[in-house]
């Protein structure tokens, strides 16, 4: 079904009428595929359909001028772009639309994402890479609006990096940085902030970019005038156009019908992305959309007649039929038998795609109605069991759902049984979910020999006269070490580059690897996430650096939404293994307080989340990471770049394990479980607790998410009976999810003499000054009276009241 890329002019016209029919089919198999996809949903056998008709013949223009090792980061309207580049058969359309969870049936995500969100495989099941220059690549579609953006920018920037910078081994990746991103968005999606702050970003980066949008002037049911100044988005980019003196971005307009002039503009783009490394965009008008938004709903509640004749007058498919037919290519007959044959064929492939699909569910059916008449007839509740196994026995068509909870209310009436029958029932209903719950709970983080959590540690060693420096040091020796021995690493962020970042961590580094390599953005956290995820899906390793953590706000969704479902959406078929490098903890005022921990973890889930309690120990954390494919977040504490701390003799070859935590204080009454600067703080405070006698135990989680491994906390707490958690997030936010993980993981309540307590700041933001922290943040004194009164409780005779 795939159309030849990159046609040129000076073809005859028998391969030029071959390959005009041949991009008719591909448009008029979409087509068909949207209306019988409306049909699936409508009927049940499908949850829900968003399709690409009315944005066909646009989409095999983009297909042409695509060549491999080119990036796609688009939208769910992009059907007929990847059947056109081969990537996706009518089979796996409708597989995807059943949310079939097998990947080699529905290679787009294996039924964890909805249909209409396309991807490529970038890598082989052991996690190693594809050689993405031999392939078409499409980074996995999200469905937040214009979440596609940020990613797209960081595609096209890996071009740049691969044909400017020196050393890099660039098998596997880039020929020469010759490679586009293309990127596609609807026409009201462009108001969203992402879309204006990537397009800003590619005319500053002067990257290889081609975006095209896709305007049928509505977004669901609102019309362009309440979505875009003048109605018009390239009107308004007009600022960002290139000239003779000043860079910028070209801007193209074409009617999204037109099939020639498609053609040529998107040749056209595709030279300049490709040749001058210029990003492109290319507005294309007149679209349409037959069936409406999506299977929510119709979309004559919205458009008016008017609107509606114009609409199927200039349906794209029908402009092209009229072209092919005005340009002597065929007559009118000849394409009714296509279509003709595409309508049957169409409906065979989704017919064999829902068999597929159902096979093995009514397998386990089979199965299960077998064991249930064996568990009827042994049962005192025979009569209900067999109510319940006919009931399941008269669904044609059953789900995985369907089929559990019958067999689980089942289990509910053998309660009183022991028989082997049960035990059959029981044990069948176990091997079923250890089947089934991978298949939409696996892939969350690497599962091959490159998973973060298995590279091992490697402990600082020091020399007897080791030279006492400022963290920063610690920190920008490792970078330099790391720039050094891992050519495809890199990091940019505000102030990063030229000063070396706000607290000279990477001091000297831009000098000595380029503005490439060590670089400065402007300001737009959420582009710069970007940037590293889409860096990352094509082989660099880099490091994008948020200057506060309280501003990684700004890129959290594309980091929830993107970044941390990456591997899982995928089901480990594309990987973005992006460091991210921050730094808060124990800052001060509102918007730099750099504690709001419990949000990011709850939000980041398939990322790691690290909080080093020094420079030392952030230095091997990034050593680790580099090693391995899982992305993460490392808060450094703010307060220690300026902190001493003793000069490892092996600085580049330490690492510090993930999910490990770190007992710095061995003692007998109570465990106390903290981490980042906090630490600090419960480290001072617990001298002074001994002085009267109260010997604490710390642990430092230092690695948040994955989260202690090795379960040491409740080792720790079986011995000392007792837990206080120390965190300055608010009640209820990261202190919260430490203590799910020792009550509800580590079973510690086994073991607790005391009730388990948390010891927060308070639920406002911390206010600004000293005595905005002391009244914020949990102090010394705080931490000391904590744990006195738990000891007080304990034994009042030794401990008194305190106050
Ligand atoms: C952040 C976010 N907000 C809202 C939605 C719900 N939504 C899905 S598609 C859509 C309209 C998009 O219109 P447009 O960008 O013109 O693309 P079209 O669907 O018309 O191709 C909306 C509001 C969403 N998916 N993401």
């Amino acid at each position: 079904m795939q159309t030849i890329p990159d046609l040129k002019n000076n073809i005859s016209f028998e391969d030029f009428k071959t390959e005009v029919l041949n991009d008719y089919k591909i448009a008029i198999t979409s087509r068909e595929c949207s209306l019988l996809g409306r049909r699936e949903v409508l009927t049940g056998k499908a949850k829900f359909g968003i399709f690409g008709d009315g944005k066909e013949v646009p989409q095999l223009a983009m297909a042409k001028a695509f060549l491999k090792g080119d990036w796609r980061s688009g939208y769910y309207r992009d059907q007929t772009f990847m059947m056109a580049i081969g990537a996706l058969t009518i089979e796996q359309f409708f597989a995807g639309l059943y949310a079939n969870t097998n990947l080699e049936l529905e290679p787009m995500s294996a039924g964890r994402q909805m249909g209409g969100h396309f991807v490529t495989h970038s890598l082989n099941d052991n996690g190693s890479w594809k050689d993405l220059t031999k392939q078409y690549n499409s980074s996995a579609d999200i469905s937040p609006t214009a979440g596609q953006m940020p990613r797209l920018l960081g595609l096209a920037q890996a071009s740049k990096i691969y044909r400017q910078v020196d050393g890099i081994n660039t098998n596997n990746f880039s020929n020469k940085g010759n490679e586009v991103a293309w990127g596609t968005i609807g026409n009201a999606s462009t108001s969203e902030g992402l879309f204006f702050e990537t397009i800003n970003a590619a005319g500053v980066l002067q990257v290889p970019m081609v975006i095209s949008i896709w305007d049928d002037e509505y977004g669901i049911s609102v019309h362009a005038k309440h979505q875009t100044t003048k109605e018009n988005i390239s009107e308004v980019l007009k600022g960002f156009q290139r000239n003779n003196e000043q860079k910028g971005l070209e801007i193209l307009r074409v009617k999204g019908w037109d099939y020639p002039n498609l053609i040529e503009t998107y040749q056209e783009a595709s030279t300049i992305a490709r040749e001058e490394h210029v990003p492109v965009l290319i507005h294309v008008l007149e679209l349409t959309q037959p069936q409406g938004h999506s299977t929510s709903g119709s979309h004559e509640r919205y458009k008016n007649a008017e609107r509606l004749d114009w609409e199927s007058k200039n349906d794209c498919n029908a402009k092209m039929r009229q072209w092919i037919i005005e340009s002597g290519i065929v007559t009118n007959e000849a394409l009714i038998e296509i279509e003709r044959a595409i309508k049957r064929d169409v409906r065979e492939a989704k017919k064999n795609a829902w068999t597929t699909f159902l096979k093995p569910i009514q397998k386990e059916q089979q199965e299960l109605l077998s064991i249930l008449t064996q568990v009827a007839s042994s049962s005192v509740n025979g009569v209900f069991i067999k109510k319940l196994k006919n009931s399941l026995a008269t669904i044609d068509e059953p789900t995985r759902k369907d089929i559990l909870s019958t067999a689980r209310k089942v289990l509910r009436y053998t309660i009183g049984d022991i028989s082997s029958e049960k035990k059959l029932l029981s044990n069948w209903v176990d091997a079923l979910f250890e089947k089934a719950q991978p298949k939409f709970s696996s892939h969350l983080y690497s599962e091959t020999n490159r998973s973060n959590i298995l590279i091992k540690e490697v402990k600082p060693s020091y020399d007897d006269d080791a030279q006492v420096v400022d963290g920063r040091i610690i920190l920008r020796d490792n970078f330099d070490a790391i720039f050094q021995n891992h050519p495809e690493s890199l990091v940019f962020g505000e102030d990063t580059g030229n000063i070396g970042d706000v607290n000279q961590g990477l001091e000297g580094l831009q000098e000595k690897y380029g503005e490439l390599r060590v670089a400065d953005v402007g300001i737009r956290e959420a582009t710069i996430i970007g940037q590293g995820i889409g860096m990352a899906l094509r082989g660099l390793r880099p490091i994008a650096e948020i200057q506060y953590l309280d501003y990684i706000l700004y890129a959290i969704q594309i980091i929830s939404d993107d970044l941390a479902t990456t591997h899982y959406r995928t089901k480990g078929k594309q990987k973005a293994p992006l460091i991210i490098r921050t730094r808060g903890h124990r800052l001060e005022g509102i918007w730099h307080s750099g504690s709001q921990m419990g949000g990011i973890l709850n939000l980041v889930r398939g990322i790691h989340v690290l909080v080093p309690r020094n420079m030392t120990k952030a230095a091997g954390f990034y050593n680790t990471l580099l090693q391995g494919d899982d992305p993460a977040i490392v808060v450094e504490c703010l307060n220690g770049y300026r902190l001493k701390e003793k000069l490892p003799n092996n600085l580049t070859d330490i690492k510090t394990p993930i999910g490990v935590v770190e007992t710095v204080k061995e003692g007998t009454d109570i465990t106390l479980v903290s981490y980042g600067s906090t630490l600090r703080i419960v480290e001072e405070t617990a001298k002074d607790l001994l002085s009267i006698g109260i010997d604490v135990e710390i642990i430092d989680v230092q690695s948040l998410l994955p989260f202690d491994l090795k379960h040491d906390i409740v080792k720790s707490i079986a011995k000392t009976n007792r837990v206080m958690i120390i965190d300055e997030d608010v009640p209820g936010g990261a202190s919260a999810y430490i203590l799910n993980e020792i009550l509800n993981t580590q079973k510690a309540f086994k073991y607790l003499d005391s009730e388990p307590k948390t010891l927060t700041a308070k639920a406002h933001r911390p206010a600004y000054g000293n005595d905005g922290d002391y009244f914020s943040k949990p102090s010394a004194e705080d931490i000391f009276e904590a744990v006195y009164e738990v000891m007080h409780e304990l034994n009042p005779a030794d401990f008194p009241k305190l106050r």
